[in-house]
């Protein structure tokens, strides 16, 4: 019977993804319509309001779930702005993680059998509660309770951060900041005083123009972005694409252009340097509400497409064409703010030349160009007062990155390595929901922190490649058999979202509500977690904002008024931005205090040796990061990556289509497994290209262990953004071992 339903399902996400490549077109996300096809009556069916978790979208959705107590499909919640009511194929393939039979299905505790080998054995939830829990007092005991660490990502993690608040420390980082769109943050805050949040305050609905410069939406399924994005191409919206690889978006664009990997800044400077030059930026918009333009003016000098073309290998009247396109659709151009942006490490520069593009063009806050978002804010649950700790993550950041916002993970593994000397040391980590092995960079860096601390508890639902560092292991029940804390994410309209339990929690995993409330309850720290069930925190809240769990169950999303006022500036309105000078700063007097460069520069990154070539990475339309690989559903619809080769690239090595080899970086390091070879004139001859998030090393994982080969195991260059941490991982080249390095070693050895 299951295997029946997986079938099934499997054969609507396949379609879905044949159709996703296509999803530009007229008819736009065709794919979604799929859902549809079941051949249980809805009658037959009870539907659970949930909010997905494949991705960080988190679209709304409806849990559909039979007699038998089986989830059949999940359909978007037509109510909800992330969605419209259509979900992904990979939100459809969701369902795969509560029937993925490689789930952790019952604690775990690492023991040491006599020969000295070790291994996990079952223990039940008291035991294995009871050993982290001890572990955190004798922590505090001996070291304070700030050197327990904490990595977290997505709602899972904020449960546990909760609990360490409660215990007494905020050593805490996600990989969310430092490894993905922290420059992001800092570049457009520091321009516009305001975060383009997720979902991005872009407007692409309404947008005539949209600027993508390494975003490669529509691969990177951002639901209602992708859905706008269709809408903008069918209303004959101009699409600049950015990307040294012919990209899905690319495809739809009016502009490719392939520019040479590590130089996206020259040619932002240069189409800066045309919008002033030329005369095209919005003067009024510029005059009333910037400040710097004399000295973006003067920077920008000699920034000519010429000298951009030098560097980027963009044709100057590419660049020209390009410029003016925006400058004739303006204000209602979107210069797409990008979302994992750490490539080079001076992403925080080349993020602030979008924002003062954005700004010249006059799109910031302006109908097509970027809104003003608006969320609804969530009363936090009545608790005592947190302690405040004695040290935070702010200390290690302190004077290294002082414009960084969150704790940086990668200070959080060498916080946790004696031998950097750091004056706060962590001992001890939680893990909730992030796979630190295939998303950290440095692997080395990682293995050292992880020997190096005294204990590590995983929080996770699956043996994923973190569990196999931990002491204690901690399954968690999937998003679709918990309740979990309300979703509400800026929008155009305010609104929230509830999630609650479709089914029950299979085999003996429990909601992470749950797993932090017995911690602390351990610690003594009841009144952190002062109810039995965590409806009860969610009925608390709902009624503060008017509603409640018994209506949300019936509506799974709430849309409010706005009350911070329009959407866009009123013509010539006066507005006075959360910056310096009350300005958008086209130069950063902030940046300027701290001794960063006020105007983004560009600077020359190193570029591959002899044979080597740039490694860069992204997203498949059917998987997010690591977490999605093993999914019967998504596996089935791809399950493995490949390394995209320019057909020179490959005639030079002799390589074929399909033909396996091992990847070998600057440092020597080589993928533990063998990936394919996808020979496509899609990627430039310098660079190849890689799908995110496989080559998992954990053999529990039964349909992704060993499939494809992981690009974090290339990445052991970090070039580090001095202001605000971010781990630039786009440094890195690689050269092709056509020989099983395995078999060589033991031919050398003989
Ligand atoms: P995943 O690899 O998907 O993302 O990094 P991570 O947050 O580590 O791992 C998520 C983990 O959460 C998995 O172990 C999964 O099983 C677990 N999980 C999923 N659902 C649940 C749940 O409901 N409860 C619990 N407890 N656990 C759950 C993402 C990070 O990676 C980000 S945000 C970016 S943008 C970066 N991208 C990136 C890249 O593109 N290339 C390389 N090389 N590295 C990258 N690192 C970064
Ligand atoms: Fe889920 Fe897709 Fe929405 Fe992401 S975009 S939350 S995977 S449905």
């Amino acid at each position: 019977k299951t295997r029946r339903d997986f079938i099934k399902i499997s054969t609507v996400g396949a379609g879905a993804a044949a159709i996703t490549y296509k999803a530009f077109g007229s008819k736009g996300f065709g794919l979604f319509e799929s859902n549809s096809v079941d051949p249980v009556s809805d009658e037959e069916l009870t539907p659970y309001p949930t909010y997905c978790e494949v991705c960080f979208w988190k679209c709304a959705a409806w849990a559909y779930v039979d007699k038998s107590g089986k989830i059949r499909k999940i359909v978007g919640n037509k109510n909800d702005p992330h969605c419209n009511g259509r979900l992904c194929p990979r939100g459809t393939g969701g369902v795969g993680m509560v029937y993925d039979e490689d789930r952790l299905k019952t604690p775990l505790i690492r023991e040491t059998r006599t020969d000295g080998t070790q291994h996990f054995r079952e223990a039940t939830w008291e035991e294995a509660l009871d050993k982290v829990a001890s572990k955190m007092k004798e922590v505090k005991e001996k070291y304070g309770p700030e050197a327990f660490g904490l990595f977290n990502h997505g709602t899972p993690g904020g449960q546990f951060h909760h609990l360490l608040r409660a215990y007494g420390s905020e050593s805490n980082a996600e990989p969310a900041f430092a490894n993905c769109r922290g420059p992001r943050s800092s570049a457009y805050f520091s321009t516009f005083g305001a975060y383009v949040g997720s979902p991005e305050s872009t407007d692409i609905r309404d947008t005539n123009c949209l600027v993508l410069i390494g975003s490669h939406i529509g691969e990177n399924m951002h639901n209602s972005q992708v859905q706008e994005m269709s809408d903008a191409i069918d209303k004959g919206a101009t699409i600049i694409t950015v990307d040294p690889r012919y990209s899905t978006a690319a495809a739809h664009s009016s502009f490719w252009l392939p520019i040479k990997p590590a130089t996206d800044i020259a040619l932002l400077m240069a189409w800066i340097h045309v919008l002033i030059y030329e005369g095209l930026y919005d003067k009024d918009y510029v005059e009333k509400y910037t400040f710097g333009l004399e000295y973006l003016k003067d920077h920008v000098k000699n920034m000519t497409p010429e000298w951009a073309y030098g560097i980027t290998t963009i044709e100057p009247e590419q660049i020209r064409k390009t410029a003016r396109a925006m400058a004739g659709a303006a204000p209602a151009v979107v210069i797409h703010p990008g979302r994992h942006v750490v490539w080079y490490g001076d992403d925080t520069q080349r993020g602030r030349a979008m924002a003062i593009l954005t700004a010249l063009l006059g799109a910031w806050g302006k109908r097509g160009g970027l809104y003003f978002p608006e969320g609804v804010s969530v009363p936090a649950y009545p608790h005592p007062h947190f302690h405040e700790p004695e040290w935070t993550w702010k200390d290690w950041n302190a004077g290294r990155y002082p414009l960084a916002t969150m704790g940086i993970t990668t200070e959080l593994l060498k916080a946790s390595v004696p031998k950097y000397n750091y004056k706060h040391q962590v001992k001890a980590w939680l893990v909730a929901g992030t796979n630190l092995p295939l998303s950290m960079p440095d692997k080395r860096l990682f293995k050292e922190a992880a020997d190096a601390v005294e204990f590590i508890a995983v929080m996770d639902t699956m043996p994923m490649d973190i569990t196999g560092y931990a002491d204690v292991v901690l399954p968690e029940a999937t998003y679709l058999e918990r309740y979990d804390v309300i979703r509400s994410a800026a929008n155009r309209e305010p609104n929230i979202a509830l999630r609650m339990p479709a089914i029950e929690p299979k085999y003996n995993t429990k909601p992470g509500w749950w797993i932090a409330k017995q911690i602390g309850e351990r610690l003594g720290l009841h009144d952190y977690f002062n109810f039995e069930d965590y409806s009860e925190v969610i009925d608390w809240q709902l009624k503060q904002l008017g509603t409640s769990l018994e209506e949300m169950k019936k509506i799974g999303v709430k849309k409010y008024p706005r009350k911070s006022g329009p959407l866009y500036l009123g013509d010539g309105e006066d507005f006075e931005f959360n910056t310096s000078t009350g300005k958008i700063e086209l130069y950063s007097v902030d940046f300027a205090d701290h001794g960063f460069d006020p105007i983004p520069k560009y600077t020359k990154h190193p570029e591959p040796p002899a044979n080597f070539y740039r490694l860069i990475y992204g997203r498949a339309p059917m998987h997010t990061f690591s977490r999605t690989s093993n999914n019967p559903n998504l596996s089935d619809l791809m399950s493995e990556n490949s390394v995209w080769v320019n057909p020179k690239v490959a005639d030079l090595w002799g390589l074929k289509r399909d033909q396996e080899v091992w990847l070998k970086n600057q440092d020597g390091v080589i993928t533990s497994f063998p990936v394919k070879v996808r020979v496509t004139e899609r990627i430039r001859w310098d660079s190849v290209y890689m799908v995110h998030g496989f080559g998992h090393n954990n053999k529990k994982l039964s349909r992704a262990f060993g499939r494809g080969a992981s690009d974090t195991e290339m990445i052991t260059n970090v070039a580090v953004d001095p202001i605000m941490g971010g781990t630039g991982m786009r440094g890195n080249f690689i050269t092709f071992l056509t020989e099983d390095p395995a078999l060589e070693g033991k031919e050398v050895k003989a």
